[in-house]
């Protein structure tokens, strides 16, 4: 990245005074690249593509002198540099003729009392505005805050990157929510949990790595979609993260972020009173343990004024909790949450609760239930700072579940939603898997919710977790991004686009998956139209592609749940604890969720949805399995019966999976040799597996019902 290769150099620009101008890189776009760049590449603009930027201002004027501020600038003349080949002088405000200028809102309106921002600006949003100023041919980008600004100028940036005209510029974009922050589930050794793009770009041996030039290109990427927090340690926390001599070394990460405007916060583990507190408890009602986190958090704020936070993971998987001392989730998150209060930091309390240890013979037993159940009778008992985080859908991240009841079942609660960007069971970036498209049928999804209190005719889970529907004062957007040091941060080229269009989304959770790949396949790959139309098709199909050879039908992912989450393994979701049960049997498959026969699970929503659900006459194709127990002759909407789909999904998909590899092929010489190779490779092993994945699967479930692919395929087996 042209752009963040410098990034680490920033303290030093700061010093040196941002005049210094870098040397004009022009690539070839067959030129190698390694992807660490991302959608910042600012790669010269042809001189077709070029002319329409000729009458951009020569110089940039700033309004200010906050790091943010600088940062924005620093960025704005480093890019245009690159991509325009022209630079940009850069100069304080006492003569803003012809120039970009870059300031708050206040500064703007001394700079020019004539100007009219528009009155809706909110913290973080942005006004792109072409105005005269003082008789001259301005290009405005303003905020009510630095960061906004440094916002501003990245979706410049961008605009220009894609060949977007700027004349009669006035733009103002807002976020949806104000919480837009990413989890990396980073281990102080150095390993990522979940991690498929290499080793932690925190730490390394117990420690935060000497070099945190990544951390600090991570920070421009986050910065530049518009996230603005993230949490650098696993939630399976070390309580370790919190000792004295770790803070000072932690403080050097929130460095590198600062410039960027992205809040450092950490995963902590509840027993730390205990565990390195020297106190004999950790219940959060015993006053010692209050004045623990209290003196703890006071400290962590010495080392990091701008600290954003916890992320609490609690009676989960093993790890400790309240339920220790029979207290509840909120007397946790209520004692931190005092404890940050004062500095303005939140508490991020995972909603993801559940025993692992569930009696799978006993048929009204649902793991799917534990959020709500557990969440639920609390609604209103958590302070105003804490937020709890929900899983986008009831289980884990499978490749399609419905959305969890539990959006729709706080009204005095903050909440977020927490989406999984890393490919846990979606691929681990060796396939490929678009989870914007996913993403948006959750956050789309509307929990139909009547209440007196509110004025909304629609409930979708995005107005929920923004906070927009009960009035909550905080909420929004949590991403599982676990980056890694491989060069294209997640180990596949293509799957960034699941990161950046984590943060368009938590943006504008009304963009499209079509204009959110768009851009980025724009921004990452140039716009040769070929490559656009060609590339964009397969992101936009590859998620049902995936699904269609994975899990169809809302069985969830047939995965090794067991083991690596990642090969075919249906047989492991069943006879244990985990509850990720499909209850596939010779006669049929599905877990039965209803009210009237299953564990009552789709009792946990809004009457409306119940309705959807409940009946096998309104559930959607997609999720049958998920919701109802069916016999595999049931016939779908299709007019197919279930098994018969099964084995054409399986066939489709791999087909499809084969189809991406060509698709690949027509962009030979269409860009940049390495990445074309790379994903070629890729998507070559991705039809190998997806061929894997049809068999075991088909082989299975054919195994178990004992019913032949009418097309032939499967059942043809010799019996014994
Ligand atoms: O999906 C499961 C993962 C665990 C993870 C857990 C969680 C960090 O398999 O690795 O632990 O979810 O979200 O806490």
């Amino acid at each position: 990245m042209q752009s963040t290769q410098n990034v680490s150099a920033l303290p030093g620009f700061v010093v040196l005074g941002i005049a210094l101008v870098c040397t004009i890189v022009l690539p070839s776009p067959v030129a190698a690249e390694t992807g660490a760049e991302a959608w910042l590449r600012y790669s010269a603009l042809n001189l077709q593509a070029a002319t329409i930027y000729q009458q951009l201002p020569e110089k940039t004027v700033l309004l200010g002198d906050s790091l943010v501020l600088k940062t924005a600038q620093w960025e704005l003349v480093q890019a245009v540099s690159q991509m325009l080949g022209r630079s940009l002088h850069a100069e304080d405000g006492s003569s803003p003729e012809h120039a970009i200028i870059l300031g708050t809102l206040t500064q703007l309106s001394v700079l020019d009392p004539a100007l009219h921002p528009p009155p809706e600006l909110r913290a973080d949003g942005y006004w792109l505005k072409a105005a005269k100023i003082h008789g001259s041919q301005c290009l405005v980008i303003a905020s009510a805050t630095d960061r906004g600004v440094l916002y501003g100028v990245f979706a410049l940036l961008s605009k220009i990157a894609r060949g977007e005209s700027l004349a009669a510029l006035d733009e103002v974009q807002q976020p949806y929510a104000p919480v837009r922050w990413v989890n990396q589930w980073d281990n102080l050794d150095g390993r990522i949990e979940r991690g498929y793009g290499g080793p932690s770009i925190f730490f390394a041996e117990g420690k935060v790595r000497a070099d945190l030039t990544r951390a600090g290109q991570y920070g421009s990427l986050l910065a530049s979609v518009g996230i603005n927090g993230c949490t650098i340690n696993n939630v399976n926390a070390a309580p370790g993260i919190l000792e004295d001599g770790f803070l000072a070394q932690i403080s050097r990460i929130a460095d590198v972020f600062r410039p960027w405007g992205v809040q450092l916060s950490l995963s902590v583990d509840l027993s730390s009173p205990k565990v390195i507190g020297g106190l004999d408890t950790f219940d959060p009602l015993d006053p010692r343990v209050a004045e623990w986190w209290r003196k703890k958090v006071d400290e962590i704020y010495r080392h990091i004024p701008d600290f954003g936070g916890f992320v609490v993971k609690a009676d989960s998987e093993g790890r400790l909790g309240p339920s220790t001392y029979r207290r509840t989730p909120a007397d946790a998150a209520n004692v931190i949450a005092r404890a940050l209060k004062p500095h303005g930091g939140v508490v991020f309390y995972r909603a993801f609760v559940y025993n692992h240890h569930l009696d799978w013979r006993d048929l009204k037993n649902d793991r799917a239930k534990a959020a709500y159940d557990n969440f639920h009778p609390l609604d209103g008992a958590f302070d105003d700072n804490v937020i709890i985080q929900i899983k986008n859908g009831p289980i884990d991240f499978q490749v399609r579940e419905p959305a969890s009841p539990l959006f729709a079942g706080m009204h005095r609660t903050n909440e977020a939603i927490e989406l999984q960007i890393t490919q846990e069971y979606t691929g681990q970036q060796r396939h490929l898997c678009f989870l914007v498209s996913m993403w948006k049928e959750v956050l789309d999804f509307d929990m139909r919710i009547k209440d007196p209190h509110i004025d909304a005719n629609a409930t979708p889970v995005k107005a929920l977790v923004a906070g927009r529907v009960f009035h909550r004062p905080i909420g929004g957007f949590v991403g599982v991004a676990n980056v890694g040091m491989d060069a294209n941060w997640l180990g596949s080229p293509l799957a960034m686009a699941n990161l950046y269009g984590f943060g368009r989304l938590a943006w504008d959770p009304n963009l499209s998956a079509e204009k959110i790949v768009d851009e980025w396949t724009r921004l990452t790959f140039g716009s040769d139209p070929l490559v656009v139309k060609t590339l964009t098709a397969m992101q936009l199909n590859s998620w049902r592609v995936y699904e269609s050879y994975t899990g169809p039908l809302g069985a969830g992912t047939l995965t090794n749940i067991l083991g690596n989450h990642y090969d075919p393994g249906p047989e492991s979701s069943e006879e244990n604890g985990w509850g990720q049960w499909h209850r596939a049997d010779h006669q049929g498959i599905g877990m039965d969720r209803t009210v009237a026969t299953g564990t009552g699970f789709i009792g946990q929503y809004p009457p409306e949805v119940q309705q959807l659900y409940e009946s096998l006459e309104h559930c959607p194709d997609n999720l049958l399995l998920f919701f109802h127990h069916v016999p595999y002759t049931y016939v779908l909407y299709s007019g197919k019966a279930v098994i018969q789909h099964v084995y054409d999904s399986h066939y489709d998909g791999a087909d499809r999976a084969r189809d991406f590899v060509s698709q690949w092929q027509t962009l030979n010489g269409h860009v940049d040799r390495d990445r074309y190779r790379d994903i070629l490779g890729r998507l070559q092993y991705q039809a190998t597996e997806a061929i894997a994945w049809r068999d075991a699967i088909c082989t299975w479930i054919f195994r178990l019902s004992r019913i032949p692919d009418d097309k032939g395929r499967v059942g043809t087996e010799p019996r014994r």
